[in-house]
């Protein structure tokens, strides 16, 4: 069985789309193992952004995430690290696939990073490190 950490990040939350993600990942067959809203500060989103770090938008990624609450949720199955990226689509929910979370219910509003509703661990050992960050 793998986990993995799914984030609603500020936007999703904002949008009252928690709903409708978690919706989503259960009609999916996944199962939510642990669920928390949290409110981020620095330290905790520096540990789990370490990767960007220097990156033109990490300081407005930072900004972004800062300026609510997210939903932090322990995403369990078989191969669910795999099959939550698919189910979030690509990056930029412009061209992120209909039928993906980020392509059905996100858009660019035009700020310094692209919000795109949601999070989830690109690997085992992302989402091991991850968990540990949130949970
Ligand atoms: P993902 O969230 O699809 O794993 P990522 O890890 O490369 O993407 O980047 C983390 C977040 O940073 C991403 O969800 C949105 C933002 N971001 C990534 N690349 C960006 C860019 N070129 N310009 C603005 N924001 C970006
Ligand atoms: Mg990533």
């Amino acid at each position: 069985m793998q986990a993995t950490l799914v984030l609603c990040k500020p936007d999703a939350v904002k949008r009252n789309l928690i709903g409708e993600i978690v919706a989503r990942c259960e009609a999916k067959g996944y199962v939510v193992g642990d669920i928390r809203l949290v409110q981020p500060d620095r330290d905790i989103l520096s540990r789990h952004y370490a990767e960007h770090e220097g990156k033109p938008f990490y300081e407005p990624l930072l900004e972004f995430m800062l300026s609510g609450p997210v939903v932090a949720i322990k995403l369990e199955g078989e191969r669910v690290i795999e099959g939550f990226r698919s189910l979030a689509g690509a990056t930029d929910p412009t061209t992120a696939a209909p039928g993906t979370i980020r392509g059905d219910l996100g858009r660019d509003w035009g700020t310094k990073v692209i919000q795109n509703l949601v999070h989830g661990s690109d690997s085992e050992e992302s989402a091991e490190r991850e968990l540990s960050i949130w949970f």
